[in-house]
């Protein structure tokens, strides 16, 4: 039989479980401290950061300016100053970030986007990139 923490389980993945106070084995207070000692095991709670990802905005000949600064002040929350200059960048340089969210929320993002850009018959394209740590 298996115990549950045994640091010898190979099953186990990671170092072996420690409180972040722990003077680990045989430090002060370690071993068997007699009637009234006990061993105290903090729990590590798993909190992983989620991935992120960009909103990217590309460049067309068609959309018009003034259509582009509306979908970054409606879906990204820009003010128009910003609007403007994301807008500007993105046609100067051909893509611009409009901002970095988790999957979902970038999904329907892109997918907002693309369903007004299509409603007004603009070409406008939007992409999903998972964000680096560059
Ligand atoms: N290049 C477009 C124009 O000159 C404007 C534009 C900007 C289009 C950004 C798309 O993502 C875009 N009307």
């Amino acid at each position: 039989m298996t115990r549950p923490q045994d640091p010898l389980d190979p099953k186990r993945s990671g170092p072996p479980a420690r409180a972040a106070d722990d003077d680990g084995p045989q430090g002060p207070g370690g071993g068997d401290g007699g009637p009234g000692t006990g061993v105290v095991t903090k729990v590590r709670p798993k909190t992983k950061k989620p991935a992120m990802y960009k909103v990217l905005m590309l460049n067309d000949d068609y959309t018009p300016m003034e259509f582009v600064v509306h979908v970054l002040e409606r879906y990204f929350s820009m003010n128009n100053q910003r609007a403007t200059e994301v807008m500007l960048h993105v046609h100067q340089r051909g893509v611009g970030v409009c901002g970095v969210y988790t999957y979902e929320v970038a999904e329907t993002k892109v997918t907002q986007v693309m369903d007004l850009a299509r409603q007004h018959q603009h070409p406008l394209q939007c992409t999903i990139e998972k964000d680096g740590d560059d």
